[in-house]
Protein backbone atom coordinates (compact mmCIF):
# COMPACT_ATOMS: atom_id res chain seq x y z
CA UNK A 1 0.00 0.00 0.00
CA UNK A 2 0.95 3.32 -1.03
CA UNK A 3 0.95 4.95 3.34
CA UNK A 4 2.97 2.13 3.97
CA UNK A 5 5.85 2.27 1.68
CA UNK A 6 5.52 6.17 2.61
CA UNK A 7 6.05 5.40 5.77
CA UNK A 8 8.87 2.83 5.26
CA UNK A 9 11.23 5.64 3.07
CA UNK A 10 10.21 8.44 5.55
CA UNK A 11 11.62 6.65 8.44
CA UNK A 12 15.29 7.47 9.58
CA UNK A 13 16.10 5.53 12.45
CA UNK A 14 16.95 3.30 11.29
CA UNK A 15 16.96 4.30 7.86
CA UNK A 16 15.43 3.03 5.14
CA UNK A 17 17.05 -0.15 2.75
CA UNK A 18 17.16 1.84 -0.61
CA UNK A 19 18.16 -1.22 -2.54
CA UNK A 20 14.78 -1.48 -4.24
CA UNK A 21 14.67 1.88 -5.11
CA UNK A 22 14.67 2.42 -8.99
CA UNK A 23 18.17 4.09 -9.80
CA UNK A 24 18.28 5.49 -13.17
CA UNK A 25 22.76 5.91 -12.65
CA UNK A 26 21.89 1.95 -13.22
CA UNK A 27 18.55 1.49 -15.01
CA UNK A 28 17.10 -2.33 -14.38
CA UNK A 29 16.15 -3.34 -17.77
CA UNK A 30 13.47 -5.62 -16.27
CA UNK A 31 11.82 -2.17 -14.72
CA UNK A 32 12.24 0.11 -17.53
CA UNK A 33 12.83 0.53 -21.21
CA UNK A 34 14.60 3.43 -23.23
CA UNK A 35 12.71 5.66 -25.39
CA UNK A 36 13.68 7.83 -28.18
CA UNK A 37 13.13 11.53 -28.46
CA UNK A 38 11.32 12.76 -31.39
CA UNK A 39 12.18 15.97 -32.25
CA UNK A 40 15.23 17.74 -33.35
CA UNK A 41 15.83 21.78 -33.61
CA UNK A 42 18.87 22.56 -31.60
CA UNK A 43 17.74 25.99 -31.31
CA UNK A 44 16.05 25.65 -27.63
CA UNK A 45 18.29 23.32 -26.72
CA UNK A 46 20.75 26.35 -26.24
CA UNK A 47 17.92 28.26 -25.33
CA UNK A 48 16.43 26.40 -21.93
CA UNK A 49 20.61 25.33 -21.09
CA UNK A 50 20.41 22.03 -22.45
CA UNK A 51 22.76 19.40 -23.46
CA UNK A 52 22.28 17.98 -27.05
CA UNK A 53 18.98 16.20 -28.05
CA UNK A 54 21.27 13.14 -28.85
CA UNK A 55 22.97 13.00 -25.23
CA UNK A 56 19.58 12.28 -23.54
CA UNK A 57 18.49 9.53 -21.89
CA UNK A 58 14.54 8.82 -22.17
CA UNK A 59 13.15 6.11 -20.03
CA UNK A 60 9.14 4.61 -19.87
CA UNK A 61 8.59 2.51 -16.47
CA UNK A 62 8.06 -0.91 -17.84
CA UNK A 63 4.77 -1.62 -14.83
CA UNK A 64 3.79 1.98 -15.14
CA UNK A 65 2.86 2.87 -18.98
CA UNK A 66 2.67 6.54 -19.66
CA UNK A 67 5.33 7.04 -16.99
CA UNK A 68 8.12 9.14 -18.61
CA UNK A 69 11.68 9.71 -17.30
CA UNK A 70 14.10 12.16 -18.77
CA UNK A 71 18.07 12.12 -17.13
CA UNK A 72 19.19 14.97 -16.16
CA UNK A 73 19.24 16.73 -19.46
CA UNK A 74 20.67 19.98 -18.48
CA UNK A 75 24.17 21.65 -18.72
CA UNK A 76 25.54 22.82 -15.66
CA UNK A 77 25.05 26.53 -16.32
CA UNK A 78 21.55 25.55 -17.74
CA UNK A 79 21.06 24.09 -13.82
CA UNK A 80 22.01 27.00 -12.57
CA UNK A 81 20.00 29.50 -14.37
CA UNK A 82 16.66 27.43 -13.34
CA UNK A 83 17.57 27.33 -9.70
CA UNK A 84 18.05 31.09 -9.78
CA UNK A 85 14.58 31.49 -12.20
CA UNK A 86 12.96 29.53 -8.87
CA UNK A 87 14.81 31.53 -6.34
CA UNK A 88 14.66 35.21 -7.22
CA UNK A 89 11.96 35.30 -9.78
CA UNK A 90 9.59 32.68 -9.49
CA UNK A 91 9.50 33.50 -5.49
CA UNK A 92 7.56 37.03 -6.03
CA UNK A 93 4.82 38.97 -7.23
CA UNK A 94 2.93 38.00 -9.35
CA UNK A 95 3.30 34.81 -8.59
CA UNK A 96 1.56 33.17 -5.05
CA UNK A 97 3.40 32.25 -2.29
CA UNK A 98 2.65 29.92 0.96
CA UNK A 99 4.11 33.25 2.85
CA UNK A 100 1.75 35.50 1.50
CA UNK A 101 -1.16 33.52 4.22
CA UNK A 102 0.99 34.60 7.40
CA UNK A 103 1.55 38.67 6.00
CA UNK A 104 5.59 37.31 6.76
CA UNK A 105 6.74 39.87 3.92
CA UNK A 106 5.37 43.38 3.47
CA UNK A 107 3.78 44.26 0.59
CA UNK A 108 6.42 45.55 -1.45
CA UNK A 109 9.02 42.88 0.10
CA UNK A 110 10.37 40.06 -2.04
CA UNK A 111 11.81 37.10 -0.56
CA UNK A 112 14.80 37.03 -2.26
CA UNK A 113 15.97 40.28 -1.41
CA UNK A 114 14.90 39.98 2.10
CA UNK A 115 16.99 36.61 2.44
CA UNK A 116 20.13 38.02 0.23
CA UNK A 117 20.01 41.60 -0.11
CA UNK A 118 18.86 42.80 3.32
CA UNK A 119 21.42 44.10 6.16
CA UNK A 120 18.70 42.06 8.57
CA UNK A 121 20.36 39.25 9.28
CA UNK A 122 18.43 37.30 11.76
CA UNK A 123 15.47 37.98 9.90
CA UNK A 124 16.70 36.97 6.54
CA UNK A 125 17.71 33.65 8.49
CA UNK A 126 14.41 32.82 9.58
CA UNK A 127 12.77 34.00 6.73
CA UNK A 128 14.94 31.61 3.98
CA UNK A 129 13.42 28.02 5.11
CA UNK A 130 9.70 29.52 4.82
CA UNK A 131 9.43 29.51 1.21
CA UNK A 132 7.74 26.25 0.70
CA UNK A 133 5.79 26.90 -2.80
CA UNK A 134 5.13 29.29 -5.05
CA UNK A 135 2.12 29.18 -7.93
CA UNK A 136 2.53 30.35 -11.15
CA UNK A 137 0.14 30.61 -13.86
CA UNK A 138 -3.31 29.53 -13.12
CA UNK A 139 -2.97 29.70 -9.24
CA UNK A 140 -3.22 26.39 -7.67
CA UNK A 141 -6.33 26.70 -4.65
CA UNK A 142 -4.86 24.38 -1.62
CA UNK A 143 -8.37 24.63 0.16
CA UNK A 144 -10.94 24.06 -2.92
CA UNK A 145 -8.70 22.91 -5.57
CA UNK A 146 -10.93 24.46 -7.98
CA UNK A 147 -8.77 26.79 -10.63
CA UNK A 148 -10.25 30.32 -11.94
CA UNK A 149 -10.10 32.91 -14.29
CA UNK A 150 -9.98 35.06 -11.42
CA UNK A 151 -7.20 33.68 -9.40
CA UNK A 152 -4.57 33.31 -12.40
CA UNK A 153 -1.51 35.49 -13.59
CA UNK A 154 0.63 34.92 -16.37
CA UNK A 155 2.95 31.98 -16.83
CA UNK A 156 6.54 32.99 -16.89
CA UNK A 157 7.32 32.74 -21.29
CA UNK A 158 10.76 30.29 -20.52
CA UNK A 159 9.13 27.97 -18.46
CA UNK A 160 5.90 27.32 -21.14
CA UNK A 161 8.45 27.09 -23.58
CA UNK A 162 10.92 24.99 -21.72
CA UNK A 163 8.10 22.23 -21.18
CA UNK A 164 5.86 22.73 -24.21
CA UNK A 165 9.83 21.94 -25.77
CA UNK A 166 10.25 18.81 -23.44
CA UNK A 167 6.63 17.77 -24.84
CA UNK A 168 7.33 18.40 -28.52
CA UNK A 169 10.46 15.72 -28.02
CA UNK A 170 8.32 13.42 -25.86
CA UNK A 171 5.40 14.11 -29.10
CA UNK A 172 2.56 15.66 -26.71
CA UNK A 173 3.19 18.90 -29.16
CA UNK A 174 -0.53 19.64 -28.26
CA UNK A 175 0.69 20.54 -24.76
CA UNK A 176 -0.19 24.07 -23.55
CA UNK A 177 2.00 25.19 -20.05
CA UNK A 178 -0.80 26.97 -18.36
CA UNK A 179 -0.15 26.32 -14.17
CA UNK A 180 2.74 25.66 -12.29
CA UNK A 181 3.72 24.65 -8.40
CA UNK A 182 7.48 25.15 -7.63
CA UNK A 183 8.28 23.37 -4.30
CA UNK A 184 11.15 24.16 -2.18
CA UNK A 185 12.04 21.34 -0.19
CA UNK A 186 14.62 21.91 3.02
CA UNK A 187 16.25 18.64 4.05
CA UNK A 188 13.52 17.05 6.64
CA UNK A 189 10.47 17.83 4.27
CA UNK A 190 7.88 15.56 3.05
CA UNK A 191 5.57 16.18 0.16
CA UNK A 192 2.70 13.34 1.40
CA UNK A 193 0.48 11.18 -1.37
CA UNK A 194 -1.95 12.64 -3.56
CA UNK A 195 -3.13 13.05 -7.27
CA UNK A 196 -3.37 15.56 -9.34
CA UNK A 197 -6.74 15.85 -10.75
CA UNK A 198 -7.73 19.66 -10.33
CA UNK A 199 -7.01 20.42 -13.48
CA UNK A 200 -9.92 20.09 -16.05
CA UNK A 201 -7.47 18.71 -18.49
CA UNK A 202 -6.05 15.33 -17.46
CA UNK A 203 -5.25 13.55 -20.65
CA UNK A 204 -2.84 16.31 -20.86
CA UNK A 205 0.73 14.99 -19.70
CA UNK A 206 2.47 16.89 -16.01
CA UNK A 207 5.85 17.95 -16.25
CA UNK A 208 8.43 17.84 -13.38
CA UNK A 209 10.99 18.60 -13.23
CA UNK A 210 14.02 18.67 -10.15
CA UNK A 211 16.97 20.84 -9.17
CA UNK A 212 19.30 20.56 -6.18
CA UNK A 213 19.59 17.58 -3.58
CA UNK A 214 17.96 14.04 -4.44
CA UNK A 215 14.50 12.66 -3.28
CA UNK A 216 12.66 9.56 -3.21
CA UNK A 217 9.68 9.94 -5.00
CA UNK A 218 7.21 7.66 -4.51
CA UNK A 219 4.54 6.28 -7.23
CA UNK A 220 1.88 3.86 -6.68
CA UNK A 221 -1.64 3.62 -8.47
CA UNK A 222 -4.78 4.71 -9.23
CA UNK A 223 -6.20 3.75 -5.23
CA UNK A 224 -3.74 4.67 -2.03
CA UNK A 225 -4.48 0.49 -1.79
CA UNK A 226 -1.59 -0.23 -4.71
CA UNK A 227 1.70 -1.01 -4.37
CA UNK A 228 3.79 1.81 -5.03
CA UNK A 229 7.38 2.07 -6.42
CA UNK A 230 10.23 3.99 -5.53
CA UNK A 231 12.44 6.22 -7.73
CA UNK A 232 15.67 8.75 -6.55
CA UNK A 233 14.95 11.92 -8.55
CA UNK A 234 18.64 14.13 -8.80
CA UNK A 235 18.87 17.41 -9.88
CA UNK A 236 18.15 17.63 -13.39
CA UNK A 237 15.63 14.44 -13.44
CA UNK A 238 12.27 15.04 -15.83
CA UNK A 239 9.25 13.32 -14.55
CA UNK A 240 6.74 13.50 -17.17
CA UNK A 241 3.33 11.91 -15.50
CA UNK A 242 1.39 11.20 -19.22
CA UNK A 243 -1.65 8.91 -20.32
CA UNK A 244 -2.16 6.18 -17.89
CA UNK A 245 0.64 7.29 -15.40
CA UNK A 246 -1.45 10.60 -15.14
CA UNK A 247 -3.93 10.02 -12.23
CA UNK A 248 -1.71 8.28 -10.02
CA UNK A 249 -0.62 8.24 -6.21
CA UNK A 250 2.79 9.97 -6.02
CA UNK A 251 4.33 11.76 -3.08
CA UNK A 252 8.17 12.32 -1.61
CA UNK A 253 8.82 10.38 1.79
CA UNK A 254 12.12 11.77 2.02
CA UNK A 255 15.01 14.24 0.80
CA UNK A 256 18.94 12.66 0.50
CA UNK A 257 21.87 14.32 0.34
CA UNK A 258 23.16 14.17 -3.31
CA UNK A 259 26.57 12.42 -3.84
CA UNK A 260 27.36 14.49 -7.07
CA UNK A 261 26.87 18.02 -7.35
CA UNK A 262 25.80 18.34 -11.47
CA UNK A 263 25.21 22.22 -11.16
CA UNK A 264 28.49 23.00 -10.44
CA UNK A 265 30.96 21.53 -13.17
CA UNK A 266 32.82 23.34 -15.17
CA UNK A 267 32.24 23.35 -18.80
CA UNK A 268 33.51 24.46 -22.00
CA UNK A 269 32.13 28.14 -23.27
CA UNK A 270 30.34 25.80 -25.85
CA UNK A 271 28.00 23.96 -23.50
CA UNK A 272 27.68 27.27 -21.08
CA UNK A 273 24.45 27.84 -23.16
CA UNK A 274 22.69 30.02 -20.12
CA UNK A 275 23.15 33.14 -19.13
CA UNK A 276 23.16 33.88 -14.86
CA UNK A 277 24.74 36.41 -12.87
CA UNK A 278 27.47 35.00 -10.09
CA UNK A 279 26.38 37.55 -7.29
CA UNK A 280 22.66 35.70 -7.33
CA UNK A 281 24.37 32.12 -8.04
CA UNK A 282 26.97 32.33 -4.83
CA UNK A 283 23.63 32.97 -2.85
CA UNK A 284 21.40 30.55 -4.88
CA UNK A 285 24.61 27.80 -4.80
CA UNK A 286 24.19 27.87 -0.84
CA UNK A 287 20.59 27.75 -0.87
CA UNK A 288 20.47 24.49 -3.01
CA UNK A 289 23.23 22.37 -0.81
CA UNK A 290 20.71 21.86 1.50
CA UNK A 291 17.34 22.20 -0.05
CA UNK A 292 15.22 20.53 -3.48
CA UNK A 293 13.19 22.41 -5.77
CA UNK A 294 10.86 21.12 -8.01
CA UNK A 295 8.95 22.56 -10.85
CA UNK A 296 5.57 20.74 -12.14
CA UNK A 297 3.94 22.14 -14.66
CA UNK A 298 0.66 21.17 -15.43
CA UNK A 299 -2.07 22.34 -18.88
CA UNK A 300 -5.36 23.10 -17.35
CA UNK A 301 -8.06 24.33 -20.19
CA UNK A 302 -8.94 21.20 -22.45
CA UNK A 303 -7.72 21.51 -26.51
CA UNK A 304 -11.10 23.04 -27.49
CA UNK A 305 -11.30 25.86 -24.03
CA UNK A 306 -10.01 29.40 -23.96
CA UNK A 307 -11.40 30.00 -21.01
CA UNK A 308 -12.54 28.15 -17.57
O1 LIG B 1 8.47 17.23 -5.65
C1 LIG B 1 8.11 16.37 -6.42
O2 LIG B 1 8.89 15.62 -7.02
C2 LIG B 1 6.61 16.14 -6.65
C3 LIG B 1 5.78 17.37 -6.53
C4 LIG B 1 4.32 17.10 -6.70
O3 LIG B 1 3.90 15.97 -6.71
C5 LIG B 1 3.33 18.19 -6.85
O4 LIG B 1 3.69 19.38 -6.80
O5 LIG B 1 2.14 17.85 -7.06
Amino acid sequence: MFKDSFKYYKKRDPLPDLIDVIDFDRPDITKVKRIKAGFTDDSYEKKFGLKCLEDWKIYELLNIPGLIFIQNPFTASGQRYWIIKCLKDYSRKPNKLNLDAHDILKNDEAWWNVCFQSNDKSRAESLLPKLRWATLGYHHNWDTKVYSECFKTPMPTELAELTQFLAQVLNFSQFRAEAAIVNYYRMNSTLAGHTDCSEPNVEAPLFSISFGQTAIFLIGGLSQEDPADALFLRSGDIVVMADKSRLRYHGVPKILSSHSIPWDKNETEYIKNCAWNENDWKHAKKYISEARININVRQVLKASQLTL
